[in-house]
């Protein structure tokens, strides 16, 4: 007896419409219940929508491009008594556009019902997946992570591919079957700067690597294992490609900011009541926006043979959270005063502090800057926060003797250290243009100019 079923787009929380970024299956399919139909996409993570009938696909209704929400027809099924008993372990997912793998963990299917009928999605995080049906909970996102539906991560997982080396060429950046295909290709014949298996040795841009060394620690001593949190785990992969695929150079200066902050002061005691205070590092956005102005190539990623420059100038700053580090953006800092910039960022800070910042508040930097001079250190080598070409570390400040040609003077002097991607920026310029940071912040007057 035929029975054809319209399978539809089920509760897909708090989205209204979500673009089809993939389709699964195909006419003549015999889909089991619970298995994935088709990937959709909003703009801050992808999810698998499956169906909660088993049977033959008849009809596709959908393409990729589309647009769909709650109710809209994926396509036509068959029902068949055989298949559309429930799958025993399929959990659709959604992916946080996250390097970490989702152990999808398996979630009863719903039995079949009348038509129409819509499944419900599971939402699994990088860490954990979540039976939270029917509520999508947004995953935490940081710069520079790895965009690609769950069926690509799937995929990749399987052939221990780390996404976060690959480069996508999908809408959006997005990672692509192929691309996944196109780089373990690579990595045989021996090109890609990334290893497609790494538990048993690393093969990184033709590096052979000793494998990481596997100790009982308990022979030496009593121990705590503590996982890893979830921030550190995305960042730490993220800080790893880095390290491992930017050839960085730190050049060392130091400003003179004995008037600026004299200026800091005055403004802070004459603002007392307005409750902002202004921060060293609103001053270091600034300039670092009239820096990146004077020198556009920092002000730019590398996209294969060639640099996009960009046009905006959106400045990220590393905030310490107790769960890790993340990097807020500043939007537009071009376009904000002092006090705006100061208030803005330590609205950020906190928000990351207290776990609330959203993807897109983490994303589309330009150039970061990440200040430890509140904590101590007198200089260091910030890892440049990809697609970025360069980040601004600064230390504390400290006073200076120096000599003005007739006596020793005391100067408020701060570190600055500058890391560049060499394959872009050479020394000179990076010298010149941490040397124009420390002119501006030792006279501000000069951003005017
Ligand atoms: N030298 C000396 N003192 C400094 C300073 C500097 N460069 N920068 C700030 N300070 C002082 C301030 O004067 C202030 O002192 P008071 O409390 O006495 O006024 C104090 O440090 C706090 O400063 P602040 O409120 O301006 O905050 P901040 O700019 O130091 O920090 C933020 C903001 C978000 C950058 C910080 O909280 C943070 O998370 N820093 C860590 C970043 C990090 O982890 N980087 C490493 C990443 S790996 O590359």
């Amino acid at each position: 007896m035929s029975n054809v079923t319209a399978v539809q787009v089920p509760d897909i929380g708090d989205f209204d419409t979500v673009e089809v970024i993939e389709i699964l299956v195909k006419v003549g399919d015999t889909v089991k219940a619970e298995q994935s139909l088709i990937t959709v996409e909003s703009d801050k993570a992808s999810m698998e929508i499956p169906t909660s009938i088993g049977g033959v696909v008849k009809s596709i209704e959908v393409k990729v491009g589309d647009k769909v929400k709650q109710g809209s027809v994926m396509l036509h099924v068959e029902a068949s008594a055989a298949a559309s008993a429930p799958a025993p372990a399929a959990a659709p997912a959604v992916a946080a556009p996250a390097p970490a793998p989702a152990p999808a963990t398996a979630a009863p299917a719903a039995v079949s019902a009348p038509a129409p009928v819509a499944s419900t999605p599971v939402i699994a995080t990088p860490q954990t997946a979540a039976p939270a049906a029917g509520k999508l909970e947004m995953p935490v996102s940081t710069a520079g992570m790895a965009h690609a539906s769950p069926s690509v991560r799937k995929f990749a997982r399987e052939l221990g591919v780390d996404l976060s080396l690959v480069t996508g060429t999908g809408p959006k950046n997005r990672i692509l079957q192929e691309d996944v295909q196109g780089f373990v290709k690579l990595a045989l014949s021996g090109g890609a700067g990334a290893s497609a298996g790494s538990a048993s040795g690393a093969s990184i841009g033709g590096l052979e690597l000793l494998p990481w060394p596997k100790i009982d620690f308990t022979k030496f001593g009593e121990v705590t294992p503590k996982p890893l949190s979830r921030i550190k785990k995305i960042s730490g992969a993220n800080l790893h490609r880095n390290w491992v695929m930017i050839p960085h150079v730190t050049n060392n200066d130091e400003a003179n900011i004995t008037e600026l902050e004299a200026l800091r002061v005055t403004l802070n005691k004459e603002n007392e009541k307005s409750g902002i205070k202004v921060t060293m590092l609103a001053f270091l956005i600034k300039a670092c926006v009239a820096a990146l102005k004077k020198f556009p190539e920092f002000n730019a990623s590398l996209d294969g043979d060639q640099l996009i420059l960009k046009q905006y100038f959106h400045i990220g700053f590393a905030a310490d959270t107790p769960n890790g580090l993340v990097v807020p953006v500043i939007r537009d800092a071009d376009k904000k005063g002092i006090l705006e910039l100061a208030n803005e960022s330590t609205e950020l800070a906190k928000k990351a502090r207290d776990g609330k910042l959203s993807p897109a508040e983490m994303q589309g930097g330009c150039f970061s800057i990440s200040s430890l001079g509140g904590i101590g250190g007198t200089h260091f080598t910030p890892i440049i926060n990809a697609p970025e070409l360069a980040i601004l570390g600064v230390s504390r400040s400290y006073m200076k003797p120096v000599w003005d040609g007739k006596a020793f003077v005391p100067q408020l002097t701060l570190p600055l250290s500058l890391s560049y991607d060499h394959r872009v920026i050479d020394g000179a310029s990076a010298a010149r243009f941490n040397a124009y940071l420390g002119s501006l912040l030792a006279d501000f007057r000069r951003i005017a100019l």
